[in-house]
């Protein structure tokens, strides 16, 4: 069991208000809050030793690159990767996912190639493929997805028989919760000889990730959906694979050596990493997977678990409210992650009458429209998402609002 209580005092924005109440957060989707731990960390940075990494030989640069470094070792750990080498910091999942498309696709896709993702992707896993098979001329599939939200197995083995050069899948969707079966998937895909890319963007943060026990070639995700600051994403990928691919970006810190018609490139990860790091980013993700560590990924998991189980179960409990996803009875299948909407009722009036009671939620495509139109026809749902510092109490207070929202307008 958390102590939550005591997690919660970890959070500066917690005790504040949000239009007179009491903030209730529930985005955690789209970005959580950062602990006392990450904060402090990141100012460390800037008032103690703030140096430029991997170019000054003076005290403050070496421990600002030795932290650097360190962060990425971290990182390795958290997903189980071999080391450094493997771990690219970028500026967010979106930008991971981009690196593969563009300089893994540029290199690897031709004419007439196939290209596989599914229905339930964020736009993140679908414009860059799109691009890049504008680019070359190749075809972009899509696995279906089933009505109860689940990836249609049969679907995907019919698209594998294409022959795809890569397959890239999110692990959980950003709005119907509904966490793919990557073990199972990675088996099938690499059966075909494809190249394996998983969207961890909602999966990493919430639960146990081991990319070897995964199967997955790479894996991209971002540290402000983990308690860490915006502006630094995380790809992870096989060491091989890197080394074969070609550069994404080409500047400083990327070379071993430049003449006027060429370079050579620097070593992995840092070929990836071209200009001056987001240091502060490094380092304060760094203290984001340790506070995760001290509390315990999978405790943090149970947690969620119970919050989804609580939640699901209250809203189904109200009358003319739909869930999109698994229910309460699926938990295994489903992460914290609730999109809902209440007949008659436009989401973004859902989404209003909670922030006037202080609670943040999201409403809208979320970024994910081909599969948010495939549910609804108007486009557009609510979504409340948990994470370790989340209560029954402010589930409570959400389905209070449910219940006002429909008292507003007239919905039986
Ligand atoms: N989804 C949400 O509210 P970035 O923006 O690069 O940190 O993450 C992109 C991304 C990629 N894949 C999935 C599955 C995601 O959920 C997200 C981000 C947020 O749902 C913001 S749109």
């Amino acid at each position: 069991m958390l102590d939550v209580e005591a997690i919660r005092k970890d959070f500066p924005i917690l005790s504040s208000k949000m239009n007179g109440r009491q903030l209730v957060y529930l985005d955690n989707a789209a970005t959580t809050q950062k602990p006392r731990q990450v904060i402090n960390a990141i100012e460390d940075y800037y008032t103690k030793y703030n140096a430029n990494i991997h170019r000054g030989i003076y005290k403050l640069a070496e421990e600002a690159t030795a932290m650097y470094e360190d962060s990425k070792k971290k990182v390795a750990d958290f997903i189980g990767a071999d080391g450094i080498e493997e771990i690219v910091y970028t500026r967010n999942a979106t930008e991971s996912l981009n690196l593969v498309a563009i300089a893994w696709g540029e290199a690897n896709i031709e004419k007439g190639d196939h290209i596989l993702i599914s229905e339930m992707e964020h736009h993140s896993n679908m414009v860059p493929w799109q691009l890049l098979a504008k680019r070359k001329g190749a075809y972009l599939d899509y696995i279906k997805i089933n009505d109860d939200t689940s990836l249609n197995m049969q679907s995907l083995k019919e698209e594998l028989e294409k022959k795809p050069k890569v397959v890239s899948l999110t692990h959980v969707s950003n709005v119907t919760g509904t966490i793919n079966d990557i073990k199972e998937i990675a088996k099938l895909v690499h059966e075909t000889g494809a190249l394996f890319l998983v969207d961890g963007a909602q999966s990493v943060p919430h639960m146990k990730i081991n990319v070897k026990d995964l199967g997955c070639d790479m894996l991209a995700f971002s540290g402000h959906k983990m308690l860490g600051p915006t502006g630094i994403g995380v790809l992870y990928a096989k060491k091989e694979i890197l080394e074969a691919m070609p550069p994404f970006l080409g500047g400083g810190d990327m070379i071993k050596a430049v003449s006027y018609q060429s370079a050579i490139w620097n070593d992995l990860p840092w070929k990836f990493e071209a200009g001056t790091s987001n240091i502060e980013g490094g380092i304060g993700l760094g203290a984001a997977i340790d506070y995760i560590n001290k509390i315990g990924i999978e405790e943090i998991n149970k947690h969620e678990k119970e919050l989804t189980r609580y939640a699901l179960k209250r809203i189904s409990e109200i009358k003319n409210v739909d869930i999109f996803g698994y229910g309460y009875e699926n938990l295994e299948k489903r992460a914290a992650v609730i999109s809902f909407s209440i007949k008659g009722v436009h989401p973004h009036d859902i989404a209003q009458v909670f922030d006037k009671e202080g609670i943040a939620i999201r409403a809208g495509h979320h970024c994910a429209m081909p599969l948010v139109k495939r549910l609804v026809s108007n486009g557009s749902v609510a979504r409340m998402s948990f994470y370790l510092y989340n209560t029954k109490e402010e589930i409570d207070k959400a389905i209070d609002a449910i219940i006002k929202v429909k008292k507003l307008f007239g919905v039986e």
